[in-house]
């Protein structure tokens, strides 16, 4: 009875109240997505000479752009250090924020975000100069580590510290070309961050050989793209566009079989309705029904945009480990399209 009064009270204040954003329609008037990235993790958010952008969190723009547009290739692009990033997002500066940012309770609950699933499961890890000779995190007593401000590993190296009876002492820095140069110059021992963030990291440096990440992974970093909260049918886009993707390597529909797949009348039904085939899933989220189709063929699914950005033949080289498929032994996983 108490819960019903509640639920019927919640529908009422946003009718009433008129909460309900229209995002979609304003990105449409605005003829471009509006997308807050990092300012620059290689594989993750890069902005080569040209101006353009790359990476897997960048994917996730662009296939929002194309789900909604046709075309990948209209996002404005807001690159956001990690202090800034949910007080722009909330001030509307940009629609979207896909910024290898970690879901938690306190900003999915107390900022008033939405988290719309997650497109890399991450951990925090620690690296030294190989010459440190330190080879487990339990012999970092006495460190002083480089952490950068307003992110989840600053509390979570506070955490592991204290749990462990050890003490450091925290060299805080706002960005990570602020990082890296402070780790690089000596000014600490350690650098802290996702792991993702440390092998991406290690890239830019002069002899990433001398770098060892230590074999601990201290938290659970679920990193995804991220909503206001307050229009739930923008969120249902983001999140059904990151899903497609997930959905779309389980098909087997790749940016270079999409339109065949489409085009064959002997396709599998699951196919035939993430394409726009069959059903009007599309038009349910207020898009064409060729919504994905135009995003994996321009962006590609899950494995296609992981192997391009992050995977083991490119300079960061990590490995699927958990951002496997379920059936592949890994963890991700996406609702069913039906
Ligand atoms: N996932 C963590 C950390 C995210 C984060 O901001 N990491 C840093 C270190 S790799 C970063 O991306 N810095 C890029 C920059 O500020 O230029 C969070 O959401 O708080």
């Amino acid at each position: 009875m108490k819960k019903l009064a509640f639920v019927a009270a919640a529908g009422a204040v946003a009718v009433a109240g008129g909460v309900q954003a229209d995002t979609l329609s304003d990105t449409i008037a605005r003829g471009a997505l509006n997308c807050g990235v990092n300012i620059g993790v290689p594989g993750f958010a890069e902005q080569a000479d040209d101006g353009s952008w790359s990476g897997l969190d960048v994917d996730v723009c662009r296939a929002v752009a194309a789900a909604i547009f046709g075309d990948a290739g209209k996002v404005a692009y807001f690159p956001v250090n990690s202090s800034e990033r949910f007080n722009k997002l909330n001030a509307g500066e940009y629609d979207l924020l896909s910024r290898n940012t970690t879901w938690t309770f306190s900003r999915d609950v107390d900022l008033g975000l939405s988290f719309q699933g997650v497109n890399y499961y991450d951990g925090q890890g620690f690296m030294v100069p190989t010459s440190l000779g330190v080879s487990s995190a339990a012999d970092l007593g006495g460190a002083t580590v480089c952490v950068q401000t307003g992110t989840t590993t600053e509390l979570n190296l506070a955490d592991f510290f204290a749990d462990n009876g050890i003490s450091y002492t925290p060299y805080v820095v706002t960005t990570a070309a602020e990082t890296n140069e402070a780790y690089l110059a000596g000014l600490c021992d350690v650098y802290t961050t996702d792991a993702s963030g440390l092998a991406a990291n290690r890239t830019t440096f002069p002899d990433p050989s001398a770098h060892v990440i230590l074999p601990e992974i201290v938290s659970k970093e679920p990193l995804g793209p991220v909503t206001r909260q307050g229009d739930e049918v923008w969120g249902d886009i983001v999140r059904w566009t990151l899903n497609s993707m997930i959905i779309a390597e389980e098909l087997g529909v790749t940016s270079d079989n999409a339109a065949a797949m489409a085009a064959d009348a002997d396709a599998p039904a699951g196919v035939k309705r993430l394409l726009g085939v069959e059903g009007s899933y599309g038009a349910m989220l207020g898009l064409s029904d060729d919504a994905f189709l135009n995003s994996l063929s321009q962006v590609g699914n899950y494995a296609e945009s992981f192997e391009r950005n992050v995977g083991p033949d490119t300079a960061v080289g990590l490995d699927r480990g958990l951002n496997a498929l379920w059936t592949n032994g890994g963890i991700l996983y996406a609702p069913p399209f039906r």
